[in-house]
């Protein structure tokens, strides 16, 4: 259709240009109107978009108060949303959800009849009834995730039991939408009103954009919200307002009350962290320590070095259960990412790319640690095209030597290499050295995020930690 350009990316482009997360929400309340009519409901709309279009990162209308009153009502819709500008983007309000033939007349009608950019779903159907929403990635979805009524954790907080900790129903939610989300087109729905809903799904879907309603008339506190469901980057969290703009003296200054209130608590949150701490960290931590995966005394590194913590995650295959979360932890990390396929590095890497392999059916490849000496005497296991890009997946990071090396083979059988993605960034300069070379490492958390976890949960005697905070420091 439009090119290729993902919704994310357009509305992400508009959020950093107005260095804001405001969307407009356009519900005409019947109270609000002059007369009660979709003249009306039309005309209130219409002024509300004079008055915040420089504003609004995008607009909301909420077709039930237009499907109100009929025919009119569904006319007035379609007139206000082609009276938004152009770049600024519309997500229809409608929480559509059927089989997917009758998605499929759903979708016509959002995108072909109204011509809305993107559209709130409710997700019961599962996948084949979004599909025909997400086909094209200029066009997005919010899929309803933990909404912001009272009566949301009647089904969405129910515990699913699960191979590893139990998972609230919207935790799945959110967990699934990430998997949908190939073509950068999926956000989800999570209610400003539950901070603690924000928190929980940041930590399932770290880069997935939310659609937080609930600020203003329903209760929910701007700075909660944001300080709970903010991306690491500061952006990630759309907060739709409706009759706190709608019902203000003067709307325009509503809006703009709330893009200045927004960008402070950004600043601060931005000036307190330079790096959010991995979300991964509680859970991994423990099952870590437990498989004997980190253990601390004296230990002789492949460099020669003595270290006081010794990392071995070659131990995972007798885990199966961690190796899964290891696995899922590496793929959400690699949402972002563009690869065609997988490069494990022998030995230690390759059952957990195996299990990333698996979670997300990405094929695999991976280079010879000994080239074979009959045979095909292939380099590369695995079937690649040149000019494909190739992730590299290992254990650790240490001094990045390892990885020039695998990139290397990669490289030279035509193979393109952006990205390194590890479980843990040792910080011993593999960041520095990968970065100077044009090459991205992704960790999932640092050795000092672990270490601080460790301390702060008084896992592990602090003389150990000690140690290990002034080899980190040495090295
Ligand atoms: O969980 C949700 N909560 C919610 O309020 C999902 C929604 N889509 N909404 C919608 O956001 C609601 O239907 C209304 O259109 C808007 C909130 O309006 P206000 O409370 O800002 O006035």
């Amino acid at each position: 259709m439009e090119g290729s350009t993902s919704f994310f990316s357009r509305l992400e482009a508009r959020a950093r240009k107005l260095d804001s997360l405001l969307c407009v929400g356009l519900d005409p309340h019947p109270a609000d109107l002059t007369e009660n009519s979709a003249l009306a409901a039309r005309e209130l709309c219409l002024r509300l978009i004079r008055a915040t279009h420089d504003l609004a990162v995008a607009f909301k209308p909420n077709a039930a108060f237009f499907e109100a009153y009929g025919a009119e009502g569904w006319q007035a819709l379609a007139d206000v949303i082609a009276a938004i500008p152009d770049e600024v983007p519309v997500i229809l309000d409608a929480k559509r959800g059927d089989i997917s033939s009758t998605a499929d007349a759903y979708a016509r009608s959002v995108f072909e009849s109204l011509k809305a950019d993107a559209v709130t779903l409710n997700p019961y159907l599962g996948r084949d009834s979004l599909e025909p929403f997400i086909k094209d990635p200029y066009q997005g979805i919010f899929v309803l995730c933990k909404t912001s009524n009272p009566g949301s954790g009647d089904l969405q907080d129910q515990l699913l039991a699960t191979a590893g900790q139990p998972l609230t129903v919207y935790e799945k939610v959110a967990q699934l939408a990430v998997k949908w989300n190939a073509l950068d087109n999926v956000g989800i729905v999570v209610g400003a009103t539950y901070p603690e809903a924000l928190e929980r799904v940041r930590a399932v879907a770290p880069n997935l954009w939310v659609l937080a309603p609930g600020i203003g008339a329903q209760g929910g506190d701007l700075k909660t919200a944001l300080t709970a469901g903010l991306r690491a980057d500061g952006m990630g969290l759309l907060v739709p307002v409706s009759r706190q703009i709608s019902q203000a003296e003067d709307p325009r200054r509503a809006a703009e009350h709330i893009t200045l209130a927004m960008r402070q608590v950004r600043r601060e949150l931005a000036s307190k962290s330079a790096r959010a701490v991995s979300p991964y960290i509680n859970p991994l931590a423990e099952g870590l320590l437990k498989a004997g995966c980190v253990q601390f005394g004296s230990f002789t590194l492949k460099s020669g070095l003595q270290s006081p913590i010794y990392l071995d995650l070659r131990r995972l295959v007798s885990n199966p259960a961690l190796l899964a979360e290891v696995g899922a932890a590496y793929s959400q990390i690699m949402e972002p990412l563009h690869f065609d396929r997988l490069a494990g590095l022998p030995y230690a890497a390759l059952p957990i790319a195996t299990a990333i392999s698996l979670q997300n059916e990405w094929p695999l490849i991976y280079p010879r640690k000994e080239t074979k000496s009959y045979g095909t005497k292939a380099e590369i296991e695995g079937e690649y095209q040149a000019g494909e890009r190739a992730v590299v997946i290992d254990d650790l990071a240490t001094t990045g030597e390892s990885k020039f090396e695998a990139i290397d083979k990669l490289k030279a059988a035509g193979l393109l290499v952006e990205d390194v993605v590890v479980l843990i960034d040792r910080q011993s300069g593999a960041a520095e050295s990968l970065a100077s070379a044009g090459y991205r490492l992704n960790s999932v958390f640092t050795l000092t995020e672990l270490l601080d976890y460790y301390e702060a949960h008084q896992r592990i005697p602090l003389d150990h930690i000690a140690a290990a905070r002034a080899f980190l420091h040495a090295v």
